[in-house]
């Protein structure tokens, strides 16, 4: 076969290599899950509901003792290396058969996004050359945020949206749930936050906030394809939303109107109140009820009306909540300068900031380098949507760095990985958040999935000219970048 899909992957897998024959999918094709290994009937379901639709054929599920049979895509933990951790995979295609080995749900499921993207885009014949693909993540954290509180994203287009993610590896999904502008999660002691600061956005964004029921089932949602949400309260700036919904969270007992502008950096909590951390009890403590992982994000960017005094005061309050809570604390850079603990996780964005100091310290950082993994920022100066204030970031700028040069004094194990955030400021539909995040999104994808070794930008163009095609099947919005030879359809 000329030209197989194999050489397009992204992200780019560990090892690659080439078989003999070609197997296809039939009317016949069966899926075999190994009995009583734990993912393996999970992703051989997700597969079957997957390739249904794609290709109309039957695809029935079996569970088996001897999961290996001639005619099966077959899922199984005998022969899965245990080098590659939870995530690996190891993905055998033969005239015969498939066959993903797998230690966990994680494993089989980033194999079957492998198998899916060994597929034709979106027309038969469905056939896939023999390859054998051995696979495991660089990083344990390959983020994406969503910024819903300048405008809101409702959760049938968050669902969308972490399927596109999660079809690239990709397993955090960090939520910026409050700013100035809004609110978006029901806390029931405190129910003002998302009634009265759900109700804003941003000018021209949308409003609107969770209920309970559907957060839970959002990370429900995520979970089931690999997916943790991280959810972000910020404070104690960025916080209008809250100070308009609860008067007596404000110095002098009265609340401001809802705020609708851009600028940022004026509002505060009030660090000498005892309520305030009543108010950062109770919503932190809701919201770890709420979210199935370990982290909580507390924000703590950007407090320009906060003293440094008062700043210090708030975080250490807050570290003390957040471990009552049993979940880990992240913050974004700016924390450093309360005083970190071992376990905390640093998002680091600032250019001028110094990770090595957050490390020194014995926190891990997440690197979303504003310069280049900031993805509310242009593709060029042209581009209608984003802002620049950071930098223009074409696809080539997002995918040419390093997460472990980028900022000096770091090695490779102080880092957890990458994320990749969307502000939302101009940003108000699904389609317009598509734009920004495709197709650069793919570019930190694979910084966070695969070893640095063997890729290049000029190699990466080829194979993500290959994506325009299997995009456009799904009616992904996508940036056309001319530095892109993109595939016809
Ligand atoms: C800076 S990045 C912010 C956000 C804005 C963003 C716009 C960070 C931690 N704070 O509040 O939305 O710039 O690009």
């Amino acid at each position: 076969m000329k030209n197989p899909a194999y050489k397009h992957l992204i992200p780019k897998p560990v090892r690659v290599a080439e078989g003999e024959g070609v197997f296809s999918l039939t009317p016949s094709t069966r899926i075999s899950v190994q009995a009583g290994q734990p993912g393996a009937l999970q992703a051989g379901q997700y597969l079957a509901d997957l390739l249904r639709s794609l290709t109309g054929l039957a695809l029935p599920v079996e569970e088996n003792v001897q999961a290996v049979e001639p005619g099966c895509i077959c899922f199984t933990s005998q022969g899965a290396s245990s080098a590659g951790g939870e995530e690996g995979y190891l993905l055998e295609v033969a005239q015969q058969q498939v066959v993903f080995r797998a230690q966990s749900f994680s494993g089989y499921f980033y194999g079957c996004q492998t198998f899916r993207q060994l597929l034709p885009a979106a027309q038969g014949p469905w056939q896939i050359p023999a390859v054998r693909i051995q696979d495991y993540p660089r990083f344990a954290w390959r983020g994406v945020m969503l910024d819903v509180a300048r405008s809101f994203f409702p959760p049938a287009e968050v669902k969308r949206l972490i399927d596109l993610f999660a079809s690239y590896k990709l397993n955090r999904l960090h939520l910026h749930l409050s700013d100035d502008q809004g609110w978006r999660i029901m806390i029931n002691s405190w129910p003002k936050l998302a009634l009265h600061g759900g109700s804003g956005a941003v000018e021209g964004g949308r409003s609107g906030y969770y209920s309970q029921e559907e957060f839970r089932d959002l990370a429900a949602y995520a979970h089931s394809r690999g997916m943790l949400v991280v959810p972000e309260i910020d404070m104690p700036g960025h916080t209008t939303a809250a100070l308009a919904s609860y008067p007596e969270l404000n110095r002098g007992g009265a609340a401001p109107q809802l705020y609708t502008g851009r600028k940022v950096g004026f509002s505060t909590l009030a660090a000498e109140l005892e309520i305030t951390y009543q108010f950062v009890a109770d919503v932190l403590g809701e919201l770890a009820q709420l979210t199935p992982g370990p982290y909580l994000h507390v924000g703590g960017d950007e407090a320009h009306s906060t003293t440094a005094e008062e700043y210090r005061l708030f975080l250490e309050r807050v570290h003390a909540i957040v471990a009552g809570t049993g979940k880990r604390l992240i913050g974004w850079d700016e924390i450093i300068q309360a005083g970190l603990q071992p376990t905390d996780l640093v998002q680091i964005w600032r250019k001028d900031t110094q990770p090595r100091e957050a490390v020194r310290q014995g926190a891990q950082v997440i690197m979303s380098p504003c310069q280049h993994a900031y993805l509310d920022m242009k593709y060029t100066p042209e581009t209608e949507l984003g802002q620049d204030w950071a930098a223009i970031i074409e696809v080539k700028d997002a995918y040419l760095w390093d997460p472990v040069t980028v900022y000096p004094g770091i090695k490779e194990a102080d880092i957890a990985g990458v994320e990749a955030p969307l502000w939302t400021e101009t940003i108000y539909t699904l389609r317009a958040a598509e734009y920004m995040y495709f197709p650069r999104l793919l570019g930190i994808a694979e910084m966070g999935w695969s070893p640095r070794e063997g890729r290049s930008w000029e190699e990466y163009r080829l194979r993500l000219a290959a994506h325009g095609p299997r995009l456009a099947a799904q009616n992904v919005h996508f940036y056309h970048s001319p530095q892109v030879p993109w595939q016809e359809g």
